[in-house]
């Protein structure tokens, strides 16, 4: 065992070195370019809830990279602004925004921003901008229930780049009636595509990842083998039942053994007076030996 625990130690060793240089790297919001982070979805007039209770947005991160949005600013053309003090979003990765805990609505948002912002069932703004101000993208609308109360807007596309500049449903054709049902008859669907088409680039599984599930496969392997519940390789037919040695058929055991079925381990005495096969034989067969 000792020669595979050190194979084992080879390959986890060089898995975690791989896993390094492939995992995505770690940027600030204060570096990203236009697009980065796209406005998938907004929900400006709930039902069956305040609108306080029931407001969100949801965001995309369209880089491959984890972006740490601490200190990205969200606000309106109005007074309405707060800034993330600490959130993460990973790879190709949604982010929900809400103005409450989501329990209303059975969701988890990412961040509460509370009563910093409001989404106006009318006329109003969303914005992501960088610490320096600069515009990351932002949604403009005219008319925050669009579709009807109940019903959110969810972004129709998002390409390999990300829209530079996505407008409401009221200003052009980028926004669609979200169908996912949500409680209290609202439809929507925060931190998942909906009906939202995604077409960035997926994120390749790491080599790494593929090394380490085959030493896993491989340590697996080892441990069954090691109990004896991987049969040696047999070269000769299966024996699934009473066995045909030569010519003559084992059906009894002249020495006493109980086991008649000629099983994998039996001895070569098992057989005495039934048929007396040379050990060369047995060998060659890879059944009794
Ligand atoms: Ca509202
Ligand atoms: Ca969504």
């Amino acid at each position: 065992m000792g020669k595979w625990n050190l194979t084992l130690c080879a390959l986890w060793l060089g898995a975690g070195a791989t896993t390094t240089t492939a995992t995505a790297a770690m940027i600030n919001v204060a570096g990203v370019a236009p697009a980065s982070l796209v406005i998938t979805e907004y929900f400006a007039n709930p039902i069956g809830i305040s609108d306080a209770a029931g407001e969100y947005f949801e965001i995309f991160n369209t880089t491959t990279d984890t972006i740490d949005l601490a200190g990205l600013i969200v606000r309106d053309d109005g007074s309405n602004a707060f800034t993330v003090e600490m959130l993460t979003v990973a790879p190709l990765s949604f982010a929900v925004f809400s103005s409450s805990d989501g329990t209303s609505l059975g969701l988890v948002p990412d961040y509460v921003y509370g009563s910093a912002m409001t989404l106006t069932n009318g006329a109003d703004e969303i914005g992501l901008y960088r610490p320096d101000d600069a515009l990351i993208n932002k949604v403009a609308y005219s008319d925050g229930d669009q579709f009807g109360a109940g019903i959110a807007h969810e972004l129709v596309g998002l390409g390999p780049t990300g829209p530079v500049l996505t407008f409401g449903p009221a200003l052009g054709s980028d926004f669609m009636a979200a169908t996912a049902t949500l409680p209290l008859g609202n439809f929507g669907s925060p931190g998942m595509p909906g009906s939202t088409v995604v077409s960035v680039p997926s994120i390749p599984v790491p080599a790494s990842v593929w090394m380490f599930g085959s030493a896993l496969s491989i340590l697996g392997w080892v441990r069954r083998r090691a109990r004896g519940t991987i049969a040696p390789r047999r070269m000769g037919p299966r024996r699934t039942g009473n066995v045909r040695y030569g010519r003559g058929r084992a059906t009894g055991e002249p020495d006493g053994n109980a086991d008649t079925k000629g099983r994998f381990g039996d001895s070569v005495a098992d057989f005495a007076g039934v048929h007396q096969p040379d050990r060369r034989h047995c060998r060659d067969r890879n059944w009794l030996i």
